[in-house]
């Protein structure tokens, strides 16, 4: 029976009863859509929240185009890289290698900039084999033949972006 017609039916229904009945779905409705928004909200809020960067220091004291080069990481484990062939070339292909100890990132990229000169940047992102991350890049030709490289290698870990730059000289 709608409302329309037990109102009709029945006149004297008081005007404190109506007020109670509509003001009782007034409030629940509302509140039902209030929750839908905030859960809404604390989604979008969740998948849009900028990853928080920690960028480490420059590694110093160790070339890659030498040797294999480590970082402690904080809160624990080390990652450590490797270029191959080393000395590095410049117009053939390298090997990239990074093995994280004590921690398990969700994606390594390695960024590849020069230091004193703008050869833009090369981003590489590096593939999962054997519980390391590999990649294989080729460095563009650089005019003054010699040159300093920054390769900074990005550490997906949870919502956080460990940064560890580390340097190397190409073109020998
Ligand atoms: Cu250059």
């Amino acid at each position: 029976m709608s409302n329309k017609f037990r109102m009709r039916d029945n006149e004297n229904v008081s005007m404190s009863d109506m007020a109670f009945s509509v003001s009782d779905r007034r409030n629940f409705y509302p509140s039902l859509a209030a929750i839908a928004a905030m859960l809404v909200a604390a989604a979008l809020g969740y998948l849009w929240l900028p990853r928080a960067d920690v960028p480490l220091p420059l590694v110093e004291g160790c070339r890659l185009d030498r040797q294999v080069c480590s970082a402690a990481l904080p809160g624990g484990g080390r990652v450590e890289m490797a270029l191959e062939p080393r000395p590095v070339p410049t117009s053939s292909p390298m090997r990239v290698v990074v093995a994280v100890e004590g921690a398990q990132p969700d994606g390594v990229v390695v960024d590849f900039q020069g230091v004193d000169m703008n050869m833009g940047l090369h981003r590489l992102p590096l593939i999962a084999v054997n519980g390391r991350h590999v990649g294989e890049t080729t460095l563009p030709v650089c005019v003054t033949g010699r040159m300093v490289w920054q390769a900074t290698v990005m550490l997906e870990m949870g919502r956080k972006n460990i940064t560890v730059p580390f340097r190397f000289e190409s073109g020998h």
